[in-house]
């Protein structure tokens, strides 16, 4: 069994941060569950876009209060504490924050570690972390 606390993934590699988010990955490729697992912050007054074109990616929002914006067809919903949201389409969207949002993000593949968005808000696919490491 793993036990984890977000304490420990605080300050560490398991915490990768952005412009807007700081996501705190409890769990990852190397715990071998088949999928990954964060804890994320959303900033405030932000909005991010997002196209996980090489993950599927589960959002249960906890805390705060925002929208998502599908962008092709410009559908928006609103996202509140007790809402999941799932890209199961991949989806292409933007994610706005009013207010501090704290999400619970269940990615399928797993993260490997460091991933973070490129410029097309994608997340690459990664075997190992040295590989991303070497650039490799
Ligand atoms: C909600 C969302 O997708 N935020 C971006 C960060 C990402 N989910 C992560 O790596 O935790």
């Amino acid at each position: 069994m793993i036990v984890r606390k977000l304490e420990e993934c605080v300050g560490s590699d398991r915490q990768v941060s952005a412009e807007n988010w700081s996501s705190r990955r409890l769990l990852l490729r190397n715990d071998n569950m088949g999928f990954s697992l964060h804890d994320t912050i959303i900033n405030a007054g932000t909005s991010t876009e997002m196209h996980y074109q090489n993950h599927l990616e589960a959002v249960y929002c906890i805390e705060g209060k925002g929208t998502v914006q599908l962008v092709e067809s410009g559908e928006v919903f609103e996202i509140e504490a007790g809402t999941v949201y799932a890209l199961d389409k991949h989806d292409h969207h933007i994610l706005t924050a009013e207010s501090t949002m704290r999400m619970v993000c269940v990615f399928n593949p797993a993260l490997v570690g460091p991933e973070s968005h490129d410029e097309n808000g994608v997340y690459p696919v990664m075997e190992t972390e040295s590989a991303f490491r070497t650039g490799g």
